[in-house]
């Protein structure tokens, strides 16, 4: 595997869930594949479970692991190329990416969506950086449009707990007090969408957010939309939360509505088919989902972050083998 930015860079997904399967039976069955291997990971944004997931994975295959928080005693980097640099960004990302790759052999990095500049961040301006002038295999711990680690542990979520052929996956919009990007909810829909074209095995994937929500058409493609979150709700097997901001324009990046009556409560859940729920984490209880449901038996949530490990250990020992 050359880059993780996609669910195209998994190819086929009966495979990519068999080794994930496998790795979950002896996760240190490769725990020489790494050795003498080094990875960098580089946060522009915070972290828990990507940083804490991804460097265990490496230390699961003998990697050794560096991390990097941009934010904490690292220069500053400016991203865009011609500005004349009398700002506060002493270096720029196109000296530290080659500088970075020279002292590993794959890099993580994690570069959230700006919300202002829509061309650059679905343009992929800064991931992009990386993987031309870093000359090493990139795999994002979360960019601009994408979040496919997330993706990919969700995935294995809801085979390892799906009760039927087909489930229902809903993913429903909740209301949040901040604006955050599209990416992970882009991410699940790209890999959704993925699942539902299996002949077999696939899923009934589903979104519903309020009006003005609409995510870019590149990653809804032929899923459902549902305005109205009940009747979406209705016969779900998975029902995953998401906040995100506006897409469309002129609203990119804003907040239209804190709609509190789209929160995920029981009554909600009563609807559905004894759905799973389902949330990437961090989460806002009582803003996204109630305590509740959140505590309730059907809640996932930690499994689904403890999957986390495993993608990310399928996706490095793919890259390790390549190099
Ligand atoms: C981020 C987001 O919504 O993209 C990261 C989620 C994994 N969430 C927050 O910033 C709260
Ligand atoms: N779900 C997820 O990526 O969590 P972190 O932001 O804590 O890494």
């Amino acid at each position: 595997m050359e880059n993780f930015t996609n669910v195209g860079d998994i190819g086929d997904l009966r495979a990519a869930l068999a080794e994930a399967a496998e790795v979950k039976r002896n996760r240190y069955a490769w725990d020489t594949l790494g050795r003498n291997r080094t990875m960098v990971m580089l946060f522009f944004n915070s972290s828990l479970r990507t940083r804490l997931s991804t460097q265990k994975a490496a230390q699961n295959l003998g990697m050794n692991v560096m991390v990097l928080d941009v934010a904490q005693g690292a220069w500053k980097l400016e991203t865009e190329r011609g500005v004349i640099m009398d700002g506060d960004r002493p270096e720029h990302l196109l000296e530290a990416v080659p500088v970075i790759g020279s002292y590993c052999d794959i890099i993580g990095v994690r570069s959230f969506a700006s919300l202002t500049d829509k061309t650059a961040d679905y343009g992929e301006v800064v991931l992009n950086q990386f993987i031309q002038h870093s000359g090493r295999p990139v795999v994002s711990l979360e960019s601009a449009t994408r979040h496919p680690l997330q993706s990919f542990a969700d995935l294995i979520t809801i085979e390892e707990f799906r009760r039927s052929a087909r489930p229902k996956v809903v993913l429903t919009w909740a209301p949040h007090p901040r604006a955050l990007p599209q990416a992970v909810p882009n991410s699940f829909a790209e890999w959704m969408r993925a699942a539902a074209a299996l002949p077999e095995g696939g899923v009934d994937f589903v979104i519903t957010h309020p009006r003005g929500y609409e995510l870019a058409p590149e990653f809804v493609g032929d899923a459902r939309v549902e305005y109205d979150q009940r009747r979406a709700f209705e016969g779900a097997e998975f029902i995953y939360a998401k906040n995100w901001s506006a897409w469309a324009d002129p609203n990119y990046g804003k907040i239209l509505s804190s709609d509190r009556d789209w929160m995920v409560d029981e009554a909600k859940m009563a609807l559905t088919d004894n759905a799973f729920f389902m949330h990437c984490l961090p989460v806002r209880r009582n803003m996204i989902v109630t305590d509740g449901v959140i505590e309730s038996p059907t809640s996932i949530v930690i499994p689904q972050a403890a999957n986390r490990e495993i993608s990310a250990q399928v996706v490095l020992q793919r890259m390790l083998r390549a190099l």
